[in-house]
């Protein structure tokens, strides 16, 4: 096992708003010294408090594991390079992770903000007055809703959205699984992030994920979106594994009128026409290929977290709502899973 993170910064920052299983492994694979957490905003002030003024010694480092997990022949070329090595043990590589929270918001070059969708407005709201107008804010939430909540808030400041493939998971509060490596597309959200797209991508690419530039960035959510809702809800609903679902009589008695819904939607979101047979077969190869993934939902439920079906299902009733077009097996989903 080798190090990452422990040398002493000088210079700007890139800040990881939501240190749960996503931030921390893009903050894992940046380099060294050029990265830290921000706490919540309500527990700043534990920070850098002496230990003799306390019981117990505030944390001022934020320390994992990392284990990848991702076949050599899937990782992205580049892919920790240089700071990987194998485990005897598992065959899997790990890194020893040590980084600050960070006290202070000066030398913030770059904001990245890995909360889950319900949690994003309440997180910046604390930080960004702290933050300059000018710095990038890159949003990596999951779903829709979540980001038109900050730009319409902050419309003036450059933010950005990520759309990703790569999955981490954490199995315990100290090990952080990089469990598949995907591809993170990059694309501005406001006129002023039009201008930071391409030193962003050049930044987090310097990961070795695969991270690229995108002129079109809500196509890419609503790609996203479209799979998200065609197979989280159902691997909750059925507790089973992403592959699973394809036999069920809940997913099979469903899916054609859930992708009529989205079809709908999307043309009078988006203007794009993609026919529902189109979306099924998008849904189901997804699905095929990560047969034996727990998505992010079903995990949010077995964790007893809140999941992000607002942002998901939700947000497409939203939609139906807004454009007058009739949801009926969205709303079912989500009010099942709200159930849950
Ligand atoms: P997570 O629950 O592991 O991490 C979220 C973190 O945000 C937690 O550590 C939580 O404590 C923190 N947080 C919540 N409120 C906060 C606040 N007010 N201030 C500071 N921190 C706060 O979730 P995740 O799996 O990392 O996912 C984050 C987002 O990324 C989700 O929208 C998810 O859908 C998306 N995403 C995740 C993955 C993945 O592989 N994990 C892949 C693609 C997209
Ligand atoms: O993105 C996912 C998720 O779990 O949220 C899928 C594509 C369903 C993979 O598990």
């Amino acid at each position: 096992m080798v190090s990452a993170g422990n040398q002493s910064g000088s210079g700007e920052l890139i800040a990881i708003l939501g240190a749960g299983s996503l931030g921390r492994l893009w903050a894992a694979l940046l380099p060294s010294g050029r990265c830290g957490f921000l706490p919540r905003r309500e527990n700043v002030s534990r920070l850098g408090r002496s230990v003799s003024r306390q019981d117990v010694p505030p944390e001022t480092r934020c320390e994992y594991v990392l284990v990848r997990s991702v076949p050599p022949s899937l990782a992205p070329q580049g892919f920790g390079r240089d700071i990987l090595t194998a485990s005897p043990e598992s065959g899997d590589a790990c890194i020893h992770v040590s980084l600050p929270w960070l006290e202070s918001t000066k030398s913030i070059e770059l904001l990245l903000v890995t909360t889950k969708a319900g949690d994003t407005l309440e997180a910046l709201e604390g930080w960004l007055p702290h933050i300059p107008m000018d710095t990038p804010i890159v949003l990596f939430q999951n779903g829709l809703g979540s980001q038109r909540a900050v730009i319409e808030r902050w419309p003036e400041r450059p933010v950005l959205a990520a759309s990703t493939t790569e999955g981490a998971n954490r199995p315990s509060p100290g090990v952080l699984v990089h469990a598949g490596a995907g591809v993170t597309w990059v694309g501005a959200l406001t006129a002023s992030a039009a201008d930071h797209t391409a030193s962003v991508v050049r930044q987090l690419a310097e990961t070795g994920l695969q991270v690229h530039g995108e002129a079109n960035i809500l196509q890419r959510l609503w790609q996203k979106l479209v799979v998200n809702a065609g197979i989280n809800p159902f691997t909750a609903l059925l507790d089973c594994p992403n592959g699973d679902i394809l036999a069920s009589a809940l997913y099979q008695q469903n899916i054609d009128g859930l992708c009529s819904e989205i079809s709908a939607l999307l043309e009078a979101e988006t203007s794009e026409a993609v026919a529902p047979e189109v979306l099924r077969e998008r849904i189901e190869t997804v699905a095929r290929n990560t047969a034996s993934n727990t998505s992010s939902m079903r995990a949010d439920v077995m964790a007893g977290r809140k999941t992000e079906i607002d942002f998901i299902n939700g947000y497409l009733v939203q939609c139906g709502k807004r454009h007058g077009i009739a949801t009926p097996v969205n709303q079912m989903l989500t009010e099942r899973v709200q159930g849950l």
